[in-house]
């Protein structure tokens, strides 16, 4: 006997999908409602039935696919996949995108599926270790990583050693320039503070030279016009790119809604941060697709050595499901500590 799982947003369509694959002697095993996902219909089917007694290949053009059926010692990775965006709280939109993106794929591994998922349905950029084309402005709402991330991303091109110019236009808040003062210092970089557009255009003329030109900003509330109006006056002074700094965690709409603030000012990169603090990063899906921005890196950790990931869709799918990253390092380890012995 043969199970597949189907999924469809009403039960009438499920039932749909299961005749139209496994025909009319299919037996429904089990049916589930999922919240914001719709029915799940496990069904099953006599494999003789499928491929015809002795046929050893498919009866028919509907059980064209039997790829895509589970493995009956293992679970559907598909399965696995839908699991993972819903415990993550991906919101329906994006999660059908991504499931509808891979339902004809045939894969074994689940990492591999939520990989192919995420590559479809989104765009990877992440910040490149060599020149960057232009300065970069870290912009997004208060205490969302804006300035460690600046921090880390000096203390990446300091060990890699290229010259590099840091910039802070974060000088009305009490302790702004400060704290990266902290980081400059240690990494013996010299730090320009701007108070105006019209200075960051001169400061950004000054450090023209630099392989890679860092700008810290203040953080803005993104349902304020008058403070996005600020940031881009800021913005349109030079040709330099924003990218917004989210913290995972977020509710997913606001976090859709504080995304789109920022796009209009011109990010077009999404730098998460707090991966390591989050067991939910659905709400930074919804903020990338909502708004229509590219991953960059991603902050995992309080550290600044080594405290950015390049995002891929490979990386964030290890991220996503790191029960599935740790159970296929398992075998390897073992064999390692065969080779010591
Ligand atoms: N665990 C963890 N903490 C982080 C990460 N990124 C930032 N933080 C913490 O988040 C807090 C705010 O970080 P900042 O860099 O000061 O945030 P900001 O956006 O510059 O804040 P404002 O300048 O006040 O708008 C600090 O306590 C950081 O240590 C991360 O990736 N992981
Ligand atoms: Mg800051």
């Amino acid at each position: 006997m043969r199970l597949k799982s189907f999924h469809a947003p009403t039960m009438q369509e499920a039932m749909r999908l299961v005749r139209e694959v496994l025909g009319d002697d299919a037996i429904i095993v089990a049916s589930r409602e999922e919240e914001g996902v719709g029915v799940r219909v496990t069904a099953a089917i006599e494999e003789e039935e499928l491929f015809g007694a002795g046929a050893g290949g498919p009866a028919n053009g509907t059980a064209a696919s039997p790829l895509s059926f589970i493995d009956p010692v293992g679970p559907d990775p598909l399965d696995q996949v839908s699991e993972a965006l819903i415990r993550h709280g991906v919101p329906p939109d994006v999660n059908q995108a991504m499931m509808e993106s891979i339902e004809t794929l045939d894969v074994r591994d689940p990492l591999m599926a939520l990989s192919a998922a995420l590559d479809s349905v989104f765009a990877f950029q992440p910040l490149s270790d060599g020149r960057f084309p232009r300065p970069v402005m870290l912009v997004g709402p208060p205490g969302a990583g804006k300035t460690l991330t600046v921090a880390k991303l000096c203390t990446r091109a300091a060990l890699a050693k290229k010259p590099i110019g840091v910039i802070s236009t974060d000088t009305d808040r009490a302790g702004g320039i400060e704290q990266l003062q902290a980081f400059t210092r240690v990494l013996k970089l010299r730090l320009i503070t701007v108070e105006d557009p019209m200075a960051l255009a001169d400061a950004l003329l000054v450090q023209k030279g630099m392989e890679q030109v860092l700008v810290d900003s203040a953080g803005r509330n993104p349902y304020s016009a008058a403070e996005m109006k600020e940031l881009r006056d800021l913005l349109v002074a030079a040709d330099i790119e924003p990218i917004l700094v989210l913290p995972a965690g977020m509710d997913a709409v606001e976090a859709v809604e504080t995304a789109l603030a920022f796009r209009q000012v011109g990010a077009k990169r999404l730098l998460p941060t707090r991966l390591d603090m989050a067991r939910r990063l659905g709400s930074l899906l919804a903020a990338a697709h909502g708004a229509g921005l590219a991953f960059a890196d991603a902050g995992t950790t309080t550290k600044v050595a080594g405290g950015l990931t390049p995002l891929t869709p490979t990386t964030l799918a290890k991220l996503m499901m790191p029960e599935m990253e740790a159970a296929q390092q398992q075998p390897r380890r073992t064999k390692q500590t065969g080779t010591h012995a």
